[in-house]
């Protein structure tokens, strides 16, 4: 008699079944984003022109929403969601009501944002500088995205408070305690990009003022921008601290130190937007000098968790039978795309962390500032450690939800993935930061100054660049196959949803740590100093408003 294997998911199906809708838009937007990242390198290099009608700042528009907004926010979302339910139990039916009203809010809002930028009302970038101006429709599909977000974070935010009542006194899980963490960075976050969108560019896109004070929309967006970056970086420090030690056969290092670095980023990313202005006229330098200081101390919890992923190594290692320091380097399962792909994205994120200080040492940064140096340190930083560790949460993430099995055959898809991903992004991002310290601009097309006798010494670089597009190109569609055959075709069965346990030798966990009065009285107090007398100083000090350069 034939057995019948059955499908087993590893949290419950209405979570799973969230979880999930929010990885197909999640991938979706990751194959339209990185086919638009392939044409515009080849734009570049200057040997190609983008068909379709389509001009090369539409085509990056769409590029940088779909895979900096819309790919991240939405696998993040998923993950957690998925991550909390795993670990804290699954969610009540009025919480799964917020959640897909949430999920529904956003979506809407990514269909009718990405409407205006393919019709190029919209061509703006991901940063949508004043005083360009889009069409109505893509700020208003911004604000539901970001309102759609909020309600999941209330999700998340509800299910943890409610597990600490079903558990009262007991520590909560690492995994929700993360997951709340970041969504409360994100929500005080988003603040400062929501009012710029509804008090100055909604207004003037919509007609009702006629001018625009560039400096204050700059300024509240970059508030917004680098905790922006860390929204991405956390949910990777979450595998990294909760999940991989478990998948390498480990422990958990430490967990107080795990929530005292994720409670640090909380405090620290915020009051640092400056550090993204320091070319700016009209911002006190003081107070550039203050969050360039601010920026310094966000670091260190990023050294802490390299120092805890090395302990997690080392004693694996160790147990092992590895000897000496790095002992630990040839008892790890590499040819366990789990652990492969995510690892690599540590690795990477030495040279990525380390152009992020130089970006953020002044000085230096009158030499990177807008060059294609600063593409290059984002396409390490978010592009290859960020998502990595994405792809490599996916490889069993995926499956786990749906009831199948991470085959060898997929698994070693998965390894050929993460090289080819590799490869293409040293090449491209090494291109790009060599070129950058040559003063080659980022956000500039090659027709812009085609011709230029200056500028015709970067051209090797951007050869590189459209190699290493074409390379991550065949490396997207790679994930691609492996996510439809993880989702819909991949023999069924029970996969794992690895969460790790704490080592025997860490010690007890701080109850402060639950504190939520505390941290976000914290956070809001840094926001207060680091921004209340330059903001006073920019409104007061404004020159008049620019007239809105209207695209649409
Ligand atoms: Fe950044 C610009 C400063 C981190 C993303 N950044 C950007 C932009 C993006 C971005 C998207 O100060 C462009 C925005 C735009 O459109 O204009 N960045 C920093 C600093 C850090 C940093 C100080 N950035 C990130 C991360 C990102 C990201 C993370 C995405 C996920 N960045 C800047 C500045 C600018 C900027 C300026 C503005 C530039 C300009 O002028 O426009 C830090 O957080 C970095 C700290 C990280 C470390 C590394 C720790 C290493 C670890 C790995 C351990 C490895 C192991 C394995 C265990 C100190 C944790 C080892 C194994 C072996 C075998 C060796």
């Amino acid at each position: 008699m034939k057995k019948t294997i059955k499908s087993v998911r590893s949290i419950a199906t209405p979570d799973a079944k969230l979880a999930m809708a929010h990885m197909y838009v999640a991938f979706a937007a990751l194959f339209i984003g990185a086919t638009c990242g392939l044409l515009q390198t080849l734009e570049r290099s200057g040997k190609f022109t983008i068909p379709g009608g389509f001009n090369y700042y539409q085509i990056l528009t769409v590029h940088g929403v779909m895979l900096g907004l819309v790919l991240t926010t939405f696998f993040i979302l998923g993950f957690m969601l998925a991550a909390q339910s795993k670990t804290a139990g699954s969610y009540s039916k009025g919480e799964l009501r917020l959640a897909w009203t949430g999920f529904w809010m956003m979506t809407v809002g990514v269909v009718v944002t990405s409407y205006f930028i393919l019709i190029n009302k919209a061509t703006v970038l991901y940063t949508f500088y004043a005083p360009m101006m889009a069409h109505p429709g893509f700020y208003i599909g911004l604000v539901l995205v970001i309102v759609g977000s909020w309600l999941i974070g209330f999700t998340v935010f509800k299910r943890h408070s409610r597990w600490r009542k079903e558990n009262p006194g007991k520590k909560t899980p690492l995994l929700s305690y993360m997951a709340v963490i970041t969504l409360v960075m994100w929500q005080i976050a988003t603040l400062g990009v929501a009012a710029s969108v509804l008090i100055q560019f909604l207004p003037m896109s919509l007609g009702i003022t006629e001018t625009i004070d560039v400096l204050v929309s700059r300024t509240l967006f970059w508030y917004f921008g680098h905790p922006l970056v860390y929204f991405w970086l956390l949910p990777a420090y979450m595998a990294w601290y909760a999940i991989i030690p478990k998948i390498i056969g480990g422990k958990i290092f430490s967990d107080t130190l795990a929530r005292l670095s994720f409670v640090l980023l909380l405090l620290f990313s915020i009051p640092v937007g400056f550090h993204h202005q320091l070319t700016e006229p009209g911002i006190d330098p003081f107070w550039k000098y203050i969050q360039v200081i601010l920026t310094m101390l966000v670091v260190i919890p990023s050294l802490m968790t390299a120092f805890s992923l090395f302990a997690t190594f080392e004693a694996r290692g160790r147990e092992l039978g590895g000897k000496g320091l790095f002992g630990w380097v040839k008892k790890m399962p590499w040819k366990d795309v789990r652990f492969l792909a995510p690892f690599i994205g540590m690795v990477l994120f030495i040279p990525g962390g380390a152009g992020g200080i130089i970006n953020a040492s002044n000085q230096m940064n009158q030499v990177v500032h807008n060059t294609i140096w600063v593409t290059g340190h984002f396409h390490l930083t978010a592009a290859t450690t960020v998502i990595l560790t994405f792809f490599g949460i996916a490889y069993w993430l995926i499956p786990s939800l749906t009831g199948r099995k991470l085959t060898a055959s997929l698994n070693r898809w998965g390894i050929i993935q993460t090289i080819v991903w590799t490869v293409g992004m040293l090449i491209m991002s090494g291109a790009m930061h060599w070129q950058g310290l040559l003063g080659g601009p980022r956000r500039s097309a090659y027709s812009e100054y085609a011709g230029n006798a200056d500028t015709m010494a970067w051209g090797p670089y951007q050869m590189a660049q459209a190699v290493g597009g074409t390379i991550l190109f065949i490396g997207m569609v790679i994930m691609i196959v492996i996510f439809i055959r993880l989702a819909f075709f991949a023999p069924k069965g029970e996969e794992e949803f690895p969460v790790a346990t704490l080592s025997h030798d860490a010690g007890e966990t701080p109850k402060v740590f639950e504190n939520w009065k505390l941290w976000i009285g914290i956070t809001l107090l840094l926001i207060l100093f680091a921004y209340t007398i330059p903001f006073i100083d920019i409104i007061q000090n404004a020159p008049p408003g620019s007239p809105g350069f209207k695209l649409y």
